[in-house]
């Protein structure tokens, strides 16, 4: 539920990301509350948030709605208000038609429009005075994804004096194809405004300073970006930006609790029974975009079916699609196509009692996901480009009992984690049913000693350890500051 706060509100920790991490719900009773969404990146924040109090500033998700700032928990929150031709065009315009698709190694056509770019630049100074406002001398803002690439240089020019934290979630593309948009060099020098930016993988990292080298031509050492040139004439630089790995994670700890209890063990039985109790469950969790590869992995079943390995009476996968950014073209696309492909798929090797694929384009509570993952007997993450896919996470964090196998595209940023996944490149198509074919005959003891692996490492690097390592780094480089400035 929600308090008033003062205005305007003030902290020495800002986080500042496209959306609130709040969803407003009205009661039956027509009285309207806000709930913290259950997303990684709050539990990533709470300690923290703890320790140092907060202000986050972001969108509260209604359309031309002025919000006074106000506080759910800890949390205090400062909403950026956007018109509709905000949304059209900073939002599903410049952020998920243009970055969105350039960044996913433009898997599906980026638009350039200049219009889009105006409203994006505008929104962003927006959130940067916003964030501005709320911030106390000295404080340090993080800003998070690609919506807001340009607030870290807004936010320095406009307060010298903050500690300023970047990191993308999605990946970073090679120089040669970053180099079609036409605002690159905006783009870098908006994110090297920050003093730490953080990224899901090595090769993210590398492909930004490169990026960085050659449009705008500040050379790195190391991990270390030199930007400008020092005032006292000495050659050296004006400044150091950390440009490094920090992969993201998830609360290992409390996805296992989950899969534990009593309630989700009998409702994933209950879903085996329901699906006819088939030998062998495939799962696919994804939100329905064209980065996520799910065109590649049912062509991959479909064959697998045609080919006669796999008996459509033994096997089920079943596909949750949760609606995403249904007003983008390409995704309106996306869905025609899976929607045909899936119909085809059951036309051809379904009976009238059974259909070897379940196909669910909606969401889920956190529990029936949890009892979908213990359910699985393989998970398919086939994406052709993700910044990391913590659905691959939480699905070895799920399972306590060491069983299931992972399919993973090495396109994914939590394949240089996640070793002992059966890894594989969704667009060889012989390979991806190789793969899953592996992943259905698995023996137990093979699977126990895979999943062992991976939940070590899921478990090791939580999202807790992801926001201290990236928060020390930041202190690091606060420490730095303050060192280089004095006389
Ligand atoms: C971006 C990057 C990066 C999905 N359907 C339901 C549901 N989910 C949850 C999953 C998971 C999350 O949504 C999806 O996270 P992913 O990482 O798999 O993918 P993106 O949404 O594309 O996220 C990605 C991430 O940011 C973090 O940096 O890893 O690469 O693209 O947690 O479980 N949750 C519920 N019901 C659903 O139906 N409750």
């Amino acid at each position: 539920s929600a308090a008033r706060v003062e205005n305007p509100v003030r902290s020495a920790f800002v986080v500042v990301s496209n959306r609130l991490p709040v969803d407003r719900v009205t009661e039956p009773d027509g009285s309207v509350r806000w709930r913290t969404s259950p997303g990684g990146l709050v539990t990533a924040m709470e300690p923290v948030v703890r320790d140092l109090g907060c202000v986050w500033v972001g969108w509260p998700g209604s359309i031309d709605e002025e919000l006074e700032p106000f506080a759910v928990g800890a949390m205090r929150l400062r909403p950026v208000a956007l018109s509709a031709k905000d949304f059209a065009e900073y939002y599903e315009g410049c952020s998920n038609d243009t970055f969105w698709p350039l960044y996913h190694d433009v898997i599906s056509p980026p638009g350039y429009h200049r219009e889009w770019w105006d409203r994006y630049v505008a929104v962003n100074r927006r959130f940067a005075e916003a964030a501005a406002e709320a911030a106390e001398p000295g404080a340090t803002v993080w800003v998070h994804d690609y919506q807001l690439q340009l607030v870290p240089a807004m936010l320095r020019e406009l307060r010298p004096d903050l500690v300023i934290a970047f990191f993308l979630h999605i990946p970073f593309p090679a120089h040669g194809l970053f180099g079609q948009l036409p605002w690159r060099r905006q783009v870098l020098e908006g994110i090297i405004g920050a003093d730490v930016v953080g990224f899901q993988r090595v090769a993210d990292a590398a492909n930004f300073r490169s990026a960085v080298r050659r449009y705008v031509g500040a050379p790195s050492n190391g991990n270390r970006i030199l930007v400008g040139d020092a005032p006292d004439g000495s050659g050296g630089p004006e400044r150091h930006v950390l440009a490094q790995e920090f992969p993201i994670s998830i609360d290992a700890a409390e996805f296992a609790a989950l899969a534990a209890s009593e309630s989700v063990q009998r409702r994933a039985r209950e879903i085996r029974a329901e699906l006819g109790d088939p030998k062998r469950v495939i799962l696919g969790v994804d939100r329905l975009d064209y980065t996520k590869g799910i065109r590649h992995r049912l062509k991959a079943f479909s064959e697998l079916l045609q080919d006669g390995e796999i008996d459509p009476a033994e096997v089920t996968l079943v596909q949750v699609a949760s609606p995403s950014r249904e007003r983008v073209e390409a995704y309106q696309h996306l869905r025609d196509e899976i929607e045909v492909t899936v119909g085809r798929i059951n036309g051809d090797f379904g009976t009238i009692g059974h259909s070897p694929v379940v196909y669910l384009h909606r969401g889920y509570p956190r529990e029936e996901m949890a009892a979908l993952y213990l359910a699985a007997d393989v998970l398919a993450v086939t994406a052709l480009r993700d910044g990391m896919n913590l659905v691959a996470k939480e699905y070895a964090a799920c399972r306590f009992d060491e069983r299931g196998a992972l399919v993973l595209s090495e396109f994914a940023g939590a394949a240089d984690e996640l070793r002992r996944a059966v890894l594989v490149n969704p667009h060889d198509i012989n390979g991806l049913k190789a793969g899953i074919g592996a992943a259905l005959r698995m023996p137990e003891a093979e699977q126990r000693q895979r999943m062992r692996a991976m939940r070590k490492v899921v478990f090791r690097n939580d999202v807790a350890r992801w926001s201290s390592d990236f928060l020390r780094s930041v202190e690091g480089a606060a420490a730095q500051r303050i060192l280089a400035e004095a006389p």
